[in-house]
């Protein structure tokens, strides 16, 4: 069976980007004819400055996420990548194969560091080689992920290239696929419609928390950027408008609608009619998921023993690849 696997840092809060470029995708595939393998990934969250007390809240948080959402534990693995060192021990290798000329052409790593690039973190620049051996540690050959990461895994398929031919193993790395579907690939800040909607955005107000509440997602949508002119009679009319299509994008998503049933249902309506029915959407799909999130997280030692029996699903899968690469670059392990 093909396998899937897929992470999400635990930098914050869940967004309504997560959760529809990725959270509802990983469920759709689980119980297909993957086998799906689904991570938080507190490891690269601190590529970045997190406060240690929130980092584990947000772990456990983004784990409740992902069972609110219709994870199931029993059919998915689920676990923190911190549990299972084997990512860590992969992720020295792949640093060794690596070229730096290839982590410099990463844009998301430009995006993040901005200016600063001589003041972030070594672990920054070097996420996309872990990233890699989350995905090759298990021989994963589908990952499903919002746009912003297509060229991290297109990344990882280069170094398992230059692994599998540097150690002549051929095929022991498989290539991956990105899997990016659907119309919210890419959701949009809400207060301005060319940078992503991000958990670690500046202000509250561009994002919406998979936990706001029903006023909340009211006055976010009600607030959010658009121009003045109706909804188009054409999903054409939409390609100069990023705001407009941002918030037909998110309606489709929720609604499992493409966006020209958006449009055909919406179009040449204002604003003031089609921002309360998205509000409404939100709340009615959102709602249910972040009762569950606030449910699971008042039992953290269940969350904890969850991740734990997921953990060891993980190693037992990662063990044998990590001993048989360890073994190909000649790393002695006597024992
Ligand atoms: N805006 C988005 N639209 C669609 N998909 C998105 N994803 C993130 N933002 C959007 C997808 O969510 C998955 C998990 O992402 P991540 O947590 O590993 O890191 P990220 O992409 O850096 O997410 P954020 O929310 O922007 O976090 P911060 O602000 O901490 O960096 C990925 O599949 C991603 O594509």
């Amino acid at each position: 069976t093909p396998r899937v696997f897929s992470g999400i840092k635990p930098s914050g809060g869940l967004t309504l980007g997560n959760y529809l470029g990725a959270i509802k995708r990983f469920v759709d595939m689980q119980g297909q004819d993957y086998e799906t393998i689904y991570c938080v990934v507190d490891l690269h969250a601190i590529t970045v400055w997190q406060d240690p007390a929130e980092l584990k809240h947000a772990t456990r948080e983004v784990a409740a996420g992902f069972i609110a959402s219709g994870i199931d534990p029993s059919k998915s693995i689920l676990f923190n990548q911190a549990s299972v060192p084997q990512h860590a021990e992969l992720g020295w290798i792949f640093n060794c194969v690596a070229r730096v000329g290839w982590m410099n052409r990463m844009t998301q790593f430009k995006d993040k560091a901005g200016k600063n690039a001589e003041k972030v973190s070594l672990g920054l620049y070097a996420y996309p080689s872990l990233m890699a051996a989350d995905i090759l540690l298990y021989h994963a050959t589908h990952v499903p992920v919002g746009e912003d990461q297509k060229q991290h895994v297109e990344l990882t398929r280069d170094i398992a290239s230059k692994f599998n031919k540097d150690f002549k193993a051929e095929d022991f790395f498989p290539m991956c696929e990105p899997i990016i579907e659907g119309p919210a690939t890419r959701v949009m800040n809400l207060r301005d419609g060319s940078k992503k909607m991000s958990k670690s955005g500046e202000s509250d107000m561009e994002r919406i928390n998979m936990t706001d509440d029903a006023d909340t997602i009211a006055k976010k949508f009600k607030k959010a950027k658009t121009d003045p002119e109706p909804l188009p009679e054409s999903l054409d009319g939409l390609s100069e408008r990023p705001e407009a299509r941002n918030l037909v994008n998110i309606y489709a998503a929720l609604a499992d609608m493409t966006n020209e049933a958006v449009i055909a249902e919406f179009g040449g309506e204002g604003w003031g009619k089609f921002k309360p029915a998205l509000a409404d959407l939100a709340v009615e799909k959102l709602a249910p998921i972040s009762t569950e999130m606030k449910r699971l997280m008042d039992d953290p030692a269940e969350i904890d023993r969850l991740l734990l029996k997921g953990s060891d699903r993980a190693k037992e899968i990662a063990e044998p690849i990590l001993q048989k690469t360890y073994d190909i670059v000649g790393l002695l392990r006597p024992g």
